[in-house]
Protein backbone atom coordinates (compact mmCIF):
# COMPACT_ATOMS: atom_id res chain seq x y z
CA UNK A 1 0.00 0.00 0.00
CA UNK A 2 1.24 3.73 -1.13
CA UNK A 3 1.00 5.88 1.85
CA UNK A 4 0.99 9.46 0.18
CA UNK A 5 2.57 12.10 1.86
CA UNK A 6 -0.04 14.85 3.00
CA UNK A 7 0.41 18.74 2.31
CA UNK A 8 2.26 20.49 4.97
CA UNK A 9 -0.58 22.77 6.75
CA UNK A 10 0.96 25.49 9.00
CA UNK A 11 -0.41 25.35 12.79
CA UNK A 12 -0.47 28.30 15.43
CA UNK A 13 -0.82 29.01 18.46
CA UNK A 14 -3.43 31.41 18.32
CA UNK A 15 -6.29 31.21 16.14
CA UNK A 16 -9.12 33.72 15.57
CA UNK A 17 -12.33 32.91 13.76
CA UNK A 18 -14.87 35.19 12.57
CA UNK A 19 -17.22 35.29 9.93
CA UNK A 20 -15.01 37.57 7.70
CA UNK A 21 -11.33 37.83 7.25
CA UNK A 22 -10.18 40.97 8.16
CA UNK A 23 -9.71 42.08 4.39
CA UNK A 24 -10.85 43.10 1.15
CA UNK A 25 -10.19 41.70 -2.22
CA UNK A 26 -9.62 45.21 -4.29
CA UNK A 27 -8.96 45.08 -8.08
CA UNK A 28 -6.65 48.54 -9.06
CA UNK A 29 -7.78 50.10 -12.32
CA UNK A 30 -4.61 48.29 -14.37
CA UNK A 31 -6.46 44.95 -13.01
CA UNK A 32 -3.87 44.07 -10.24
CA UNK A 33 -5.23 42.54 -7.26
CA UNK A 34 -4.38 43.53 -3.57
CA UNK A 35 -6.07 42.82 -0.56
CA UNK A 36 -7.22 46.14 1.73
CA UNK A 37 -8.30 45.89 5.42
CA UNK A 38 -12.01 46.43 5.80
CA UNK A 39 -14.10 48.53 8.08
CA UNK A 40 -16.00 47.07 11.03
CA UNK A 41 -15.95 47.15 14.98
CA UNK A 42 -14.26 43.13 15.20
CA UNK A 43 -11.90 44.13 12.42
CA UNK A 44 -10.72 47.52 13.95
CA UNK A 45 -10.55 45.91 17.07
CA UNK A 46 -8.54 42.64 16.30
CA UNK A 47 -6.45 44.68 13.89
CA UNK A 48 -4.34 45.87 17.00
CA UNK A 49 -4.24 42.50 19.17
CA UNK A 50 -3.03 40.45 16.25
CA UNK A 51 -0.01 42.08 14.81
CA UNK A 52 3.57 40.00 16.90
CA UNK A 53 1.67 36.94 17.93
CA UNK A 54 2.28 35.05 14.93
CA UNK A 55 -1.59 33.80 14.37
CA UNK A 56 -3.98 32.79 12.26
CA UNK A 57 -7.51 33.99 11.23
CA UNK A 58 -9.77 31.85 9.86
CA UNK A 59 -12.92 33.64 7.88
CA UNK A 60 -14.73 34.30 4.55
CA UNK A 61 -12.93 36.49 2.26
CA UNK A 62 -16.34 38.18 1.08
CA UNK A 63 -17.20 36.87 -2.19
CA UNK A 64 -18.79 33.34 -2.91
CA UNK A 65 -17.57 30.50 -4.72
CA UNK A 66 -14.34 29.10 -4.35
CA UNK A 67 -11.67 30.00 -1.50
CA UNK A 68 -8.65 31.73 -2.38
CA UNK A 69 -5.47 30.11 -1.27
CA UNK A 70 -4.48 30.57 2.18
CA UNK A 71 -2.01 33.84 2.49
CA UNK A 72 -0.28 36.17 4.78
CA UNK A 73 -1.16 39.69 5.17
CA UNK A 74 -0.44 42.10 7.99
CA UNK A 75 1.89 39.57 10.13
CA UNK A 76 -1.00 36.93 10.16
CA UNK A 77 -1.39 33.84 8.36
CA UNK A 78 -5.64 34.30 6.44
CA UNK A 79 -7.28 30.83 6.03
CA UNK A 80 -10.44 31.80 3.90
CA UNK A 81 -13.68 29.20 4.11
CA UNK A 82 -15.67 28.87 1.39
CA UNK A 83 -19.33 30.03 1.08
CA UNK A 84 -21.62 29.02 -1.97
CA UNK A 85 -23.83 31.72 -3.28
CA UNK A 86 -26.42 30.04 -1.80
CA UNK A 87 -25.14 29.88 1.95
CA UNK A 88 -24.08 33.51 1.60
CA UNK A 89 -27.75 34.11 1.40
CA UNK A 90 -28.99 31.61 3.89
CA UNK A 91 -26.45 31.40 6.40
CA UNK A 92 -25.02 34.84 6.20
CA UNK A 93 -27.99 37.58 4.90
CA UNK A 94 -31.01 35.09 6.33
CA UNK A 95 -30.01 33.00 9.59
CA UNK A 96 -27.51 35.88 10.75
CA UNK A 97 -28.29 38.81 9.66
CA UNK A 98 -32.34 38.23 8.83
CA UNK A 99 -33.00 35.91 12.12
CA UNK A 100 -30.10 36.43 14.71
CA UNK A 101 -29.67 40.34 14.44
CA UNK A 102 -33.15 41.57 15.34
CA UNK A 103 -33.87 39.06 18.02
CA UNK A 104 -30.11 39.90 19.71
CA UNK A 105 -31.23 43.42 18.72
CA UNK A 106 -34.39 43.50 21.11
CA UNK A 107 -36.36 42.83 17.58
CA UNK A 108 -36.39 46.48 16.64
CA UNK A 109 -37.32 44.85 12.68
CA UNK A 110 -38.88 41.27 13.54
CA UNK A 111 -37.20 38.56 12.62
CA UNK A 112 -37.72 35.78 10.31
CA UNK A 113 -37.50 32.15 10.78
CA UNK A 114 -36.62 29.52 8.00
CA UNK A 115 -35.55 25.89 8.69
CA UNK A 116 -33.73 25.72 5.98
CA UNK A 117 -31.94 29.18 6.86
CA UNK A 118 -30.66 27.26 9.83
CA UNK A 119 -30.04 24.19 7.89
CA UNK A 120 -26.84 26.74 6.08
CA UNK A 121 -26.35 27.75 9.37
CA UNK A 122 -25.03 24.35 10.90
CA UNK A 123 -23.35 23.16 7.54
CA UNK A 124 -21.31 27.08 7.22
CA UNK A 125 -20.21 26.64 11.42
CA UNK A 126 -19.29 23.01 11.15
CA UNK A 127 -16.83 24.35 7.85
CA UNK A 128 -15.63 27.04 10.17
CA UNK A 129 -14.97 24.38 13.03
CA UNK A 130 -13.03 22.23 10.50
CA UNK A 131 -10.86 24.90 9.18
CA UNK A 132 -9.66 26.25 12.90
CA UNK A 133 -9.15 22.47 13.28
CA UNK A 134 -7.09 22.47 10.88
CA UNK A 135 -4.65 25.45 11.79
CA UNK A 136 -4.40 24.90 15.07
CA UNK A 137 -1.37 23.37 16.77
CA UNK A 138 -2.09 21.03 19.69
CA UNK A 139 -3.01 22.42 22.45
CA UNK A 140 -3.85 25.93 20.72
CA UNK A 141 -6.06 28.76 21.87
CA UNK A 142 -8.92 29.25 19.63
CA UNK A 143 -10.87 32.50 19.72
CA UNK A 144 -14.21 32.48 18.08
CA UNK A 145 -16.28 35.63 17.46
CA UNK A 146 -19.64 36.32 16.83
CA UNK A 147 -23.26 35.67 16.45
CA UNK A 148 -22.77 33.91 12.98
CA UNK A 149 -20.71 31.25 14.58
CA UNK A 150 -22.26 30.09 17.57
CA UNK A 151 -22.04 26.40 17.24
CA UNK A 152 -18.53 26.24 16.25
CA UNK A 153 -17.25 25.79 19.89
CA UNK A 154 -19.07 22.23 19.90
CA UNK A 155 -18.45 21.39 16.78
CA UNK A 156 -14.53 22.17 17.25
CA UNK A 157 -14.79 20.50 20.47
CA UNK A 158 -15.69 17.23 19.09
CA UNK A 159 -12.67 17.36 16.04
CA UNK A 160 -9.98 19.20 18.17
CA UNK A 161 -10.49 18.08 22.65
CA UNK A 162 -6.86 19.52 23.02
CA UNK A 163 -7.57 23.06 21.85
CA UNK A 164 -8.73 25.76 25.02
CA UNK A 165 -11.71 27.76 22.96
CA UNK A 166 -13.17 31.02 23.88
CA UNK A 167 -16.07 33.04 22.00
CA UNK A 168 -16.59 36.54 22.30
CA UNK A 169 -19.88 38.48 21.38
CA UNK A 170 -19.90 42.06 19.92
CA UNK A 171 -23.43 42.40 19.87
CA UNK A 172 -26.26 41.95 22.67
CA UNK A 173 -26.94 38.68 24.15
CA UNK A 174 -30.67 39.08 24.09
CA UNK A 175 -33.72 38.51 27.20
CA UNK A 176 -34.29 34.83 27.62
CA UNK A 177 -38.01 36.04 26.79
CA UNK A 178 -37.04 36.87 23.02
CA UNK A 179 -34.25 34.50 22.72
CA UNK A 180 -37.17 31.87 23.42
CA UNK A 181 -38.35 32.47 20.31
CA UNK A 182 -35.65 30.52 18.65
CA UNK A 183 -36.56 27.45 17.58
CA UNK A 184 -33.21 26.44 17.73
CA UNK A 185 -32.22 28.18 21.09
CA UNK A 186 -31.24 25.05 22.62
CA UNK A 187 -28.94 24.12 20.07
CA UNK A 188 -27.41 27.29 20.02
CA UNK A 189 -26.78 27.23 23.90
CA UNK A 190 -25.27 23.91 23.90
CA UNK A 191 -22.77 24.76 20.34
CA UNK A 192 -21.70 27.88 22.95
CA UNK A 193 -20.74 25.44 26.00
CA UNK A 194 -18.46 23.81 24.38
CA UNK A 195 -16.40 26.69 24.71
CA UNK A 196 -13.84 27.17 27.93
CA UNK A 197 -14.68 30.64 28.30
CA UNK A 198 -17.58 33.41 26.78
CA UNK A 199 -17.43 36.21 27.06
CA UNK A 200 -19.72 39.54 26.51
CA UNK A 201 -19.78 43.24 26.52
CA UNK A 202 -21.68 43.95 29.32
CA UNK A 203 -23.28 41.59 32.54
CA UNK A 204 -26.37 42.08 31.81
CA UNK A 205 -25.63 40.06 28.56
CA UNK A 206 -23.98 36.96 30.33
CA UNK A 207 -27.01 37.28 32.41
CA UNK A 208 -29.28 36.76 29.75
CA UNK A 209 -27.31 34.08 28.55
CA UNK A 210 -26.95 32.56 31.81
CA UNK A 211 -30.84 32.38 32.36
CA UNK A 212 -31.41 31.17 28.86
CA UNK A 213 -29.51 28.31 30.27
CA UNK A 214 -31.62 27.83 33.36
CA UNK A 215 -34.80 28.70 32.09
CA UNK A 216 -34.85 27.20 28.46
CA UNK A 217 -32.24 24.12 28.54
CA UNK A 218 -32.49 23.74 32.43
CA UNK A 219 -29.14 23.54 33.78
CA UNK A 220 -28.09 25.14 36.55
CA UNK A 221 -26.11 28.46 37.36
CA UNK A 222 -23.85 29.60 40.24
CA UNK A 223 -22.84 33.21 40.02
CA UNK A 224 -20.87 33.81 36.10
CA UNK A 225 -21.15 30.00 35.74
CA UNK A 226 -23.28 26.86 34.13
CA UNK A 227 -22.77 23.84 34.62
CA UNK A 228 -23.65 21.06 31.93
CA UNK A 229 -22.65 17.12 30.82
CA UNK A 230 -20.82 17.32 27.27
CA UNK A 231 -20.84 13.71 27.18
CA UNK A 232 -24.43 12.78 28.37
CA UNK A 233 -26.32 12.95 32.09
CA UNK A 234 -23.96 9.72 32.52
CA UNK A 235 -20.64 12.00 31.90
CA UNK A 236 -18.66 14.08 33.99
CA UNK A 237 -20.32 17.70 34.28
CA UNK A 238 -18.04 20.72 33.57
CA UNK A 239 -18.74 24.22 34.23
CA UNK A 240 -18.42 27.22 31.99
CA UNK A 241 -17.59 30.64 32.66
CA UNK A 242 -19.58 33.41 30.93
CA UNK A 243 -19.09 36.58 31.72
CA UNK A 244 -18.65 40.55 30.59
CA UNK A 245 -14.94 41.30 29.13
CA UNK A 246 -16.43 44.98 27.38
CA UNK A 247 -14.08 45.29 23.79
CA UNK A 248 -12.07 48.88 23.34
CA UNK A 249 -10.68 50.85 20.40
CA UNK A 250 -6.89 51.40 20.43
CA UNK A 251 -6.34 54.36 22.53
CA UNK A 252 -2.73 55.70 21.84
CA UNK A 253 -3.42 54.89 17.84
CA UNK A 254 -5.75 57.22 17.71
CA UNK A 255 -4.84 59.79 19.71
CA UNK A 256 -1.76 59.50 17.65
CA UNK A 257 -3.11 59.79 14.58
CA UNK A 258 -5.14 62.87 15.58
CA UNK A 259 -2.40 64.60 16.77
CA UNK A 260 -0.50 64.21 13.18
CA UNK A 261 -0.66 68.20 11.28
CA UNK A 262 -2.24 66.45 8.33
CA UNK A 263 -5.03 65.36 10.43
CA UNK A 264 -5.62 68.60 12.42
CA UNK A 265 -5.53 70.50 9.04
CA UNK A 266 -8.22 68.32 7.15
CA UNK A 267 -10.16 68.97 10.24
CA UNK A 268 -10.25 72.57 9.70
CA UNK A 269 -10.71 72.00 6.20
CA UNK A 270 -13.66 70.17 6.79
CA UNK A 271 -15.17 72.73 8.93
CA UNK A 272 -14.30 75.53 6.65
CA UNK A 273 -15.54 73.42 3.86
CA UNK A 274 -18.84 73.16 5.56
CA UNK A 275 -19.16 76.87 6.01
CA UNK A 276 -17.34 77.31 9.37
CA UNK A 277 -20.55 76.65 11.23
CA UNK A 278 -20.53 77.46 15.34
CA UNK A 279 -21.99 74.33 16.01
CA UNK A 280 -20.87 70.70 14.19
CA UNK A 281 -22.64 67.89 14.32
CA UNK A 282 -21.52 64.00 13.53
CA UNK A 283 -22.76 61.03 13.38
CA UNK A 284 -20.52 58.06 12.21
CA UNK A 285 -22.44 54.49 11.75
CA UNK A 286 -23.17 51.61 9.84
CA UNK A 287 -26.52 52.17 7.68
CA UNK A 288 -28.18 49.59 10.13
CA UNK A 289 -31.09 50.27 11.75
CA UNK A 290 -29.93 49.39 15.27
CA UNK A 291 -28.37 52.94 15.03
CA UNK A 292 -31.12 55.14 15.81
CA UNK A 293 -30.39 57.65 13.00
CA UNK A 294 -34.10 58.12 12.07
CA UNK A 295 -34.20 59.16 15.62
CA UNK A 296 -31.69 61.45 15.54
CA UNK A 297 -32.57 63.06 12.34
CA UNK A 298 -36.05 63.25 13.20
CA UNK A 299 -35.17 65.33 17.07
CA UNK A 300 -32.17 67.45 14.55
CA UNK A 301 -35.46 68.25 12.11
CA UNK A 302 -37.67 69.13 14.88
CA UNK A 303 -34.70 71.17 16.97
CA UNK A 304 -34.60 72.95 13.07
CA UNK A 305 -38.48 73.45 12.92
CA UNK A 306 -38.31 75.00 16.70
CA UNK A 307 -35.39 77.58 15.59
CA UNK A 308 -33.50 75.98 18.32
CA UNK A 309 -30.46 75.65 15.35
CA UNK A 310 -30.64 76.64 12.39
CA UNK A 311 -28.17 76.58 9.13
CA UNK A 312 -25.30 77.73 8.58
CA UNK A 313 -24.20 78.72 12.05
CA UNK A 314 -25.30 74.59 13.15
CA UNK A 315 -24.68 71.43 10.37
CA UNK A 316 -24.75 67.91 11.09
CA UNK A 317 -22.72 65.88 9.20
CA UNK A 318 -23.90 62.43 9.25
CA UNK A 319 -21.77 59.44 7.52
CA UNK A 320 -23.52 55.93 6.69
CA UNK A 321 -21.19 53.26 6.02
CA UNK A 322 -22.95 51.20 3.48
CA UNK A 323 -23.99 47.87 5.18
CA UNK A 324 -25.91 44.42 3.99
CA UNK A 325 -27.34 45.94 1.30
CA UNK A 326 -29.00 43.14 -0.21
CA UNK A 327 -31.10 42.19 3.35
CA UNK A 328 -34.33 44.07 2.99
CA UNK A 329 -34.74 45.90 6.21
CA UNK A 330 -31.24 47.87 5.13
CA UNK A 331 -32.52 48.75 1.85
CA UNK A 332 -35.81 49.84 3.32
CA UNK A 333 -34.10 52.26 6.01
CA UNK A 334 -31.94 53.31 3.30
CA UNK A 335 -34.90 54.52 1.41
CA UNK A 336 -36.65 56.19 5.06
CA UNK A 337 -33.07 57.84 5.66
CA UNK A 338 -32.48 59.31 2.81
CA UNK A 339 -36.36 60.40 2.36
CA UNK A 340 -35.61 62.44 5.32
CA UNK A 341 -32.58 63.56 4.44
CA UNK A 342 -33.86 65.14 1.25
CA UNK A 343 -36.99 66.57 3.20
CA UNK A 344 -34.85 68.12 6.04
CA UNK A 345 -32.69 69.54 3.34
CA UNK A 346 -35.46 70.95 1.21
CA UNK A 347 -37.23 72.48 4.15
CA UNK A 348 -34.54 74.02 6.06
CA UNK A 349 -31.19 74.60 4.07
CA UNK A 350 -30.60 78.51 2.63
CA UNK A 351 -28.77 78.67 -0.41
CA UNK A 352 -25.37 77.27 -0.31
CA UNK A 353 -25.47 76.07 2.93
CA UNK A 354 -26.99 72.30 3.73
CA UNK A 355 -28.99 71.58 6.99
CA UNK A 356 -27.51 67.76 6.81
CA UNK A 357 -25.19 66.93 5.22
CA UNK A 358 -25.01 63.37 3.95
CA UNK A 359 -22.31 60.88 3.22
CA UNK A 360 -23.32 57.12 2.25
CA UNK A 361 -19.39 56.14 1.46
CA UNK A 362 -16.63 53.93 3.74
CA UNK A 363 -13.84 56.32 4.47
CA UNK A 364 -10.18 56.26 5.39
CA UNK A 365 -9.29 56.23 8.84
CA UNK A 366 -7.53 59.42 9.35
CA UNK A 367 -10.52 60.88 7.53
CA UNK A 368 -12.58 59.79 10.08
CA UNK A 369 -10.44 60.80 12.88
CA UNK A 370 -10.56 64.15 10.96
CA UNK A 371 -13.77 63.82 11.11
CA UNK A 372 -14.11 63.37 15.17
CA UNK A 373 -11.60 66.20 15.67
CA UNK A 374 -13.84 68.72 13.88
CA UNK A 375 -16.96 67.99 15.13
CA UNK A 376 -18.28 69.69 18.30
CA UNK A 377 -21.09 67.22 19.06
CA UNK A 378 -21.01 63.74 18.29
CA UNK A 379 -23.84 61.98 18.17
CA UNK A 380 -24.25 58.32 19.33
CA UNK A 381 -27.78 57.09 19.40
CA UNK A 382 -28.33 53.30 19.07
CA UNK A 383 -31.80 52.05 19.89
CA UNK A 384 -29.58 48.80 20.95
CA UNK A 385 -25.87 48.47 20.61
CA UNK A 386 -23.29 45.69 22.09
CA UNK A 387 -20.66 48.59 22.48
CA UNK A 388 -20.49 51.14 20.05
CA UNK A 389 -16.77 51.94 19.41
CA UNK A 390 -17.60 55.31 17.56
CA UNK A 391 -17.95 56.98 20.99
CA UNK A 392 -14.76 55.69 22.21
CA UNK A 393 -12.97 56.57 18.97
CA UNK A 394 -14.09 60.10 19.19
CA UNK A 395 -13.28 60.88 22.57
CA UNK A 396 -9.88 58.98 21.70
CA UNK A 397 -9.38 61.78 19.10
CA UNK A 398 -9.89 65.02 21.11
CA UNK A 399 -7.00 65.66 22.48
CA UNK A 400 -7.84 69.49 22.49
CA UNK A 401 -10.59 68.69 24.97
CA UNK A 402 -12.91 69.60 22.76
CA UNK A 403 -16.01 68.26 21.61
CA UNK A 404 -19.28 66.91 23.56
CA UNK A 405 -20.56 63.25 23.02
CA UNK A 406 -24.37 62.51 22.95
CA UNK A 407 -24.91 58.34 24.05
CA UNK A 408 -27.36 56.21 23.60
CA UNK A 409 -28.23 54.23 27.08
CA UNK A 410 -28.70 51.67 25.16
CA UNK A 411 -25.12 51.02 23.95
CA UNK A 412 -22.64 48.22 25.46
CA UNK A 413 -20.73 52.22 25.99
CA UNK A 414 -23.05 53.90 28.23
CA UNK A 415 -22.05 51.51 30.82
CA UNK A 416 -18.37 52.99 30.95
CA UNK A 417 -18.49 56.70 29.22
CA UNK A 418 -21.00 58.18 32.61
CA UNK A 419 -19.63 61.50 31.65
CA UNK A 420 -21.15 61.46 28.21
CA UNK A 421 -24.77 63.64 27.70
CA UNK A 422 -26.43 60.25 28.06
CA UNK A 423 -29.74 60.18 26.38
CA UNK A 424 -32.83 57.59 25.62
CA UNK A 425 -33.64 57.57 22.01
CA UNK A 426 -36.82 56.61 21.45
CA UNK A 427 -37.75 60.23 23.92
CA UNK A 428 -37.42 62.50 20.95
CA UNK A 429 -37.64 65.15 23.44
CA UNK A 430 -35.55 64.18 25.76
CA UNK A 431 -33.00 63.75 22.97
CA UNK A 432 -33.67 66.70 21.74
CA UNK A 433 -33.48 68.24 25.18
CA UNK A 434 -29.36 66.39 25.82
CA UNK A 435 -28.47 67.59 22.35
CA UNK A 436 -29.20 71.04 23.36
CA UNK A 437 -27.13 70.83 26.71
CA UNK A 438 -24.30 69.21 24.89
CA UNK A 439 -24.64 71.89 22.57
CA UNK A 440 -24.83 74.92 25.26
CA UNK A 441 -22.79 73.12 28.16
CA UNK A 442 -20.03 75.38 29.36
CA UNK A 443 -16.53 74.83 27.84
CA UNK A 444 -15.20 74.06 32.05
CA UNK A 445 -18.05 71.43 31.93
CA UNK A 446 -17.21 69.85 28.61
CA UNK A 447 -13.80 69.91 29.22
CA UNK A 448 -13.91 68.14 32.71
CA UNK A 449 -16.43 65.36 31.04
CA UNK A 450 -13.87 64.65 27.76
CA UNK A 451 -11.09 64.46 30.54
CA UNK A 452 -13.00 62.50 32.13
CA UNK A 453 -13.95 60.18 29.23
CA UNK A 454 -10.28 59.99 27.66
CA UNK A 455 -8.78 58.57 30.45
CA UNK A 456 -11.40 55.94 31.17
CA UNK A 457 -10.76 55.17 27.42
CA UNK A 458 -6.88 55.18 27.51
CA UNK A 459 -7.25 52.95 30.66
CA UNK A 460 -9.33 50.51 29.41
CA UNK A 461 -7.79 50.47 25.45
CA UNK A 462 -7.73 47.49 23.12
CA UNK A 463 -4.96 45.82 24.26
CA UNK A 464 -6.16 44.85 27.91
CA UNK A 465 -9.43 43.67 26.56
CA UNK A 466 -7.28 40.71 24.29
CA UNK A 467 -5.52 40.97 27.09
CA UNK A 468 -7.83 40.48 29.97
CA UNK A 469 -9.75 38.13 27.70
CA UNK A 470 -7.05 35.70 27.02
CA UNK A 471 -6.60 35.19 30.77
CA UNK A 472 -10.19 34.67 31.06
CA UNK A 473 -9.43 31.89 28.77
CA UNK A 474 -6.22 30.96 29.99
CA UNK A 475 -7.83 31.02 33.38
CA UNK A 476 -10.55 28.54 32.33
CA UNK A 477 -10.75 25.11 34.24
CA UNK A 478 -9.65 21.98 32.29
CA UNK A 479 -12.57 20.22 30.52
CA UNK A 480 -13.03 16.32 30.93
CA UNK A 481 -12.47 16.07 26.93
CA UNK A 482 -8.71 17.61 27.42
CA UNK A 483 -7.75 15.66 30.24
CA UNK A 484 -8.99 12.25 28.20
CA UNK A 485 -11.87 11.65 30.27
CA UNK A 486 -14.61 11.63 28.15
CA UNK A 487 -16.93 8.74 28.93
CA UNK A 488 -18.54 7.91 32.77
CA UNK A 489 -17.13 9.88 35.73
CA UNK A 490 -15.66 6.49 37.92
C1 LIG B 1 -20.21 45.46 16.18
C2 LIG B 1 -21.29 45.72 17.24
C3 LIG B 1 -19.49 46.60 18.76
C4 LIG B 1 -17.36 52.73 10.23
N1 LIG B 1 -17.40 53.35 9.05
C5 LIG B 1 -16.12 53.45 8.65
C6 LIG B 1 -15.29 52.89 9.62
N2 LIG B 1 -16.08 52.45 10.57
C7 LIG B 1 -15.59 51.80 11.79
C8 LIG B 1 -15.84 52.67 13.01
C9 LIG B 1 -15.80 51.63 14.10
C10 LIG B 1 -16.41 50.43 13.41
O1 LIG B 1 -16.29 50.62 12.02
C11 LIG B 1 -17.88 50.30 13.76
O2 LIG B 1 -17.98 49.79 15.05
P1 LIG B 1 -19.26 49.96 15.94
O3 LIG B 1 -18.91 49.48 17.29
O4 LIG B 1 -19.68 51.38 15.89
O5 LIG B 1 -20.41 49.11 15.26
P2 LIG B 1 -20.62 47.67 14.50
O6 LIG B 1 -20.01 47.66 13.15
O7 LIG B 1 -22.09 47.44 14.55
O8 LIG B 1 -19.85 46.60 15.41
C12 LIG B 1 -20.87 46.88 18.14
C13 LIG B 1 -18.50 46.18 17.71
O9 LIG B 1 -18.99 45.11 16.89
C14 LIG B 1 -17.18 45.73 18.35
O10 LIG B 1 -17.40 44.71 19.26
O11 LIG B 1 -19.04 47.77 19.39
O12 LIG B 1 -21.82 47.06 19.17
O13 LIG B 1 -22.54 45.98 16.64
O14 LIG B 1 -14.49 51.28 14.45
O15 LIG B 1 -14.87 53.68 13.11
N3 LIG B 1 -13.95 52.85 9.53
C15 LIG B 1 -13.39 53.39 8.42
N4 LIG B 1 -14.14 53.94 7.42
C16 LIG B 1 -15.50 54.01 7.50
O16 LIG B 1 -16.14 54.55 6.60
N5 LIG B 1 -12.05 53.37 8.30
Amino acid sequence: MTVLARPRVRTFDLVVVANRLPVDRVVDPDGTEQWRTSPGGLVTAMESVMPGRDGAWVGWAGEAGEAPEPFVENDMYLQPVALSAEEVEQYYEGFSNETLWPIYHDVIVSATFHRFWWNAYRAVNQRFAEAAARVAAPGATVWVHDYQLQLVPAMLRELRPDVRIGWFNHIPFPPVELFAQLPWRQSLVEGLLGADFLGFQRTADAENFLRACRRLVGLPTKGDTVTHHPHGDDGEAHTVRASAIPISIDFNGLDELARTPEVKARAAEIRSSLGDPEILMLGVDRLDYTKGIRHRLKAYEELLRDGEVAPPETALLQVATPSRERVAAYRNLRTQVEGTVGRINGEHSPIGAQAVQYLHHSYPRSEMAALFLAADVMLVTPLRDGMNLVAKEYVSCRHDLGGALVLSEFTGAARELHQAFVCNPHDIEGLKQTIMRAVRAPEADRRRRMRALRKRVADHDVQRWAQRYLEALASAPERPERQGRHGKSA
